[in-house]
């Protein structure tokens, strides 16, 4: 267990960090200094750890996992590192003691938004899960000058802004010049003869230097600190001014842009693939740095390279690292010398793969020419894989083309990352059961047929250490309380101990004033960001995440629209107030979501400014959602909004930080949603809409006729029609135009209503009402809300972790002792 925590040197730390960074004594030192210099003292503390573990993984020379990806969302740091290192109380009071509030200092703290969405949180998630459980991983990224942007709302439009988190530096990373690493684009590959065999080397291209930055992962009370390595790039060599030769000019210039340019930007596109070259760039990038180091680290204490599987593992995450099969390819043949076979035996056994989505926009195909110019030995070898691939799929099924058609990595002039993923890995799983069973039946029905073997289902989670005791801390210390123990904190199945309280007057009331107190503090949130009182005894009703069509809040909005004809008609009518909260930001490039977001802000001027309704009804628009906002919103919502189109949302992962903060799940049978009601009991969740089955059915017979509600439904009819009358843009009626044609009619790529918005609306509507309905009934309501905490322990990522851990990495333990 954990050594005391000594608060006097802690003091003493500050203070000195105070005088060192900012020439300044503590009295003086400003809440963003005041931050810095408790952030470094944290990180004194846990760099022994740090330095602990890695010797400990060192010593029982552990197998390790590296879990690459493009995008890691970690939010911020500081709590959750204090959280972990068990000295929460201590720190709060000694700052205290020295007039600072731990809370402000938080606030200072830009987010390490170096991600999306799902696929990057649940990253972050995993990354805590692997520390707190003990298992010796890294997590492989990109050091983004700028992360994810920040969301600026003016005149209800989305702006972008870029976010430069790196600004005032980050106290907890640190540099590793030591293990910088040559990254090659471009130029082309030559074959020569040497020791009697063909080698391929790479001449006339660009390289740039990937130098890594680690930050420390750190676990739950155990002493162990893994690392997160993310890289960025330099120029290879510096700028040679008296070099007049013109090649070498050119060069040196353009190798200094590549190196400025490959980690600039996160792509901000949530499931849609652009085809950008600098993506691609980026992927190889990270990629190729990690493999290289990842051989090099094994090589230094290992002998024989074809045993690299039995100490390594490469976790995929979703397509974007697939270059990796290729890479490790060239390394162990091209640097190692394997023989192809070996080469391929090793590959296969380290890599495995995770699909996040089958959204068919989001899937990965490079056009070949660019592939194999930015790539090309890398190209080679992917035509090899192909070449062998294709052979197996003739022996397996003699003459079948259409099968060789619909599996081949190369096809049709382009590159399919998926299918190479697959070929080159010996596990794909995906992240939700109903998710992975359409994977197997649809999306990858050939491959499941040959490799039935590769095909898993890892059901996604979440940390209940930054979502429930970090982020909602009453009530986590209620749950404590109740329980007699924190031991939820490790292992969140405990915290089904407090369904036994479900029915419990005096639980409920405590639980109904704790997620009061929450909407209080969201309520004091908004008021400060957006400026729009709420009232925190209405219901909150929260659909926080990605804008995207298939996520539908247009539906969500419709139904707000909906709602407020009927009481425009009726201001007398009985409704529990009801605060709609969305919280959502559009790809930059996604002109429809970002009329979405223009949609639900002109529809909250209206509803929120029009006094007949008596406050029943209020919008709200959260700007600039996030991880650090996020972790407010969850522990204050009612009502848990999850109306994906059936089959499309691949788990989700906010239903479950919603469900373990007590808000019950307004939802489709979609995902992970699922499996939550099947914890919880369909009884205290409000599910409607299309089953998964039912979609598939009309999307393979052509969709459904969106026109035939529209003319038989006059409620529904009277709310497009508000789209296109200038009742929400009286100055611009036509404005809102493309989204009533998306509903009705069809266009030259796509069905009229895709995601069957108007097929579910009257089932949503349906389960809205009874949601109004179960409201009133505050035992009940309290009683359901506690289930939904009391059944979450499944969705914790340490059970996810320990899964991976037992099904496809096959990791130890470690125990690190100080
Ligand atoms: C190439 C552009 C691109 C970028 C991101 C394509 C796809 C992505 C991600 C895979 C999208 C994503 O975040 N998917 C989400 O992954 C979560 C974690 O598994 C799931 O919970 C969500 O359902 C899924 O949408």
């Amino acid at each position: 267990m954990k050594m005391g925590f000594d608060k006097e040197e802690f003091k003493k730390s500050v203070e000195y960090n105070v005088k060192n960074l900012f020439r300044k004594t503590i009295d003086d030192a400003k809440p963003n200094e005041a931050f810095q210099a408790v952030a470094y003292a944290i990180k004194d503390v846990i760099i022994d750890e740090w330095i602990a573990t890695q010797k400990q993984y060192a010593k029982e020379d552990a197998k390790t996992l590296y879990y690459m990806s493009m995008e890691f969302l970690m939010g911020r740091a500081l709590g959750n590192n204090i959280i972990n290192i068990m000295a929460w109380d201590e720190v709060k009071e000694v700052l205290e003691e020295m007039g600072f509030d731990l809370n402000v200092l938080e606030d200072q703290e830009p987010d390490a938004a170096l991600g999306n969405g799902g696929l990057g949180r649940l990253a972050a998630c995993f990354l805590d899960s692997l520390a707190t459980l003990g298992y010796p991983a890294y997590g492989c990224g990109i050091r983004y000058r700028y992360g994810m942007f920040k969301q600026k709302i003016e005149d209800g439009y989305q702006i972008e802004v870029p976010d430069e988190w790196l600004k005032d530096g980050n106290p907890f990373e640190v540099r590793r010049s030591e293990y910088a690493t040559e990254v090659k684009f471009g130029g082309y590959v030559k074959t020569v003869w040497e020791d009697g065999r063909e080698k391929f080397v790479q001449e006339g291209y660009q390289s740039v230097m990937a130098v890594p930055y680690d930050l420390p992962i750190v676990g739950y009370g155990n002493n162990v600190v893994n690392t997160l390595r993310i890289w960025d790039a330099q120029p290879i060599n510096t700028f040679n001014l008296e070099s007049f030769d013109k090649g070498d000019y050119q060069k040196a210039v353009e190798q200094e842009n590549l190196a400025k340019n490959i980690c600039e930007v996160l792509y901000p596109n949530d499931n849609h693939y652009a085809g950008k070259e600098l993506r691609l760039k980026q992927q190889y990038f990270f990629i190729s740095a990690s493999v290289q180091r990842a051989v090099k680290k094994y090589k230094e204490t290992h002998p024989d390279v074809r045993k690299f599987y039995e100490k390594n593992v490469f976790q995929l995450n979703d397509t974007h690292p697939t270059v990796a099969v290729a890479e490790l390819m060239r390394v162990l043949l091209d640097e190692e010398g394997l023989p192809w076979d070996v080469a391929w035996d090793v590959t296969t056994k380290t890599c495995a793969y995770t699909n996040h989505t089958i959204m068919s926009e989001a899937l990965e195909k490079w056009p070949i020419d660019l592939f194999s110019r930015l790539l090309p030995r890398i190209y080679q070898i992917v035509e090899e894989i192909n070449r062998r691939f294709m052979e197996q799929i003739q022996q397996m099924y003699p003459g079948d083309d259409h099968k060789m058609a619909r599996m081949a990595i190369l096809y049709d002039g382009q590159v399919r990352m998926a299918h190479l993923a697959i070929v080159g890995s010996f596990s794909v799983n995906g992240v939700a059961r109903l998710h992975t069973e359409i994977l197997k039946t649809q999306e990858l029905k050939h491959f499941y047929q040959m490799m039935p073997q590769k095909f898993n289902n890892k059901t996604n989670g979440i940390t209940q250490r930054r979502f429930l005791l970090h982020g909602n801390p009453l009530l986590a210390a209620w749950v404590t309380e109740k329980l007699g123990s924190k031991a939820w904190v490790t292992d969140l199945k405990q915290i089904k101990g407090i369904e036994a309280l479900a029915e419990d007057e005096t639980a409920q009331k405590e639980f109904m004033e704790i997620k009061f107190q929450n909407k209080i503090r969201l309520a004091k949130y908004i008021k400060e960001h957006n400026g729009i009182d709420v009232d925190p005894r209405s219901i909150f009703d929260v659909q926080v995440k990605r804008l995207h069509e298939y996520k539908r809040q247009l539906m969500n909005i419709l139904h707000v629209m909906f709602l407020y004809n009927q009481l425009r008609d009726n201001p007398n009518m009985d409704m529990v107030p009801r605060t709609f909260i969305f919280g959502a930001k559009a790809a930059a490039g996604y002109r429809r979501a970002k009329l979405t977001i223009k949609l639900i802000n002109a529809v909250a001027d209206v509803v929120n400014n029009d006094a007949s309704i008596q406050g029943k009804l209020k919008v709200v628009f959260i700007e600039d959602y996030r991880v650090s906002n996020a972790e407010i919103i969850f522990a204050a919502a009612d009502v848990s909004e999850q109306i994906s189109t059936a089959s499309k949302e691949a788990s989700g992962t906010g239903n479950m930080k919603f469900m373990l903060n007590g808000a019950l799940t307004l939802g489709t049978m979609d995902g992970a949603n699922v499996e939550i009601v099947e914890e919880v009991g369909a009884e205290h969740a409000f599910i409607f809409g299309m089953s998964s089955d039912e979609v598939i059915n009309y999307e393979k017979n052509g969709g459904y006729d969106p026109m035939t509600i529209f003319n038989n439904d006059a409620d529904i009819r009277r709310v497009l029609m508000q789209l296109i009358n200038g009742y929400y843009s009286p100055q611009n009626p036509e404005l809102f135009r493309e989204i009533y044609d998306s509903l009705l009619n069809r266009n030259s790529s796509d069905r009229a209503d895709t995601y069957f918005i108007l097929k579910d609306f009257r089932s949503y509507a349906d389960a809205q009402k009874q949601v109004d309905a179960a409201y009133r009934n505050q035992n009940w309501w309290a009683k359901a809300a506690i289930l939904n905490v009391a059944n979450s322990g499944k969705f914790s990522s340490d059970r996810t972790i320990q899964e991976y851990v037992d099904d496809i990495w096959h990791l130890d333990k470690v125990e690190v002792k100080l």
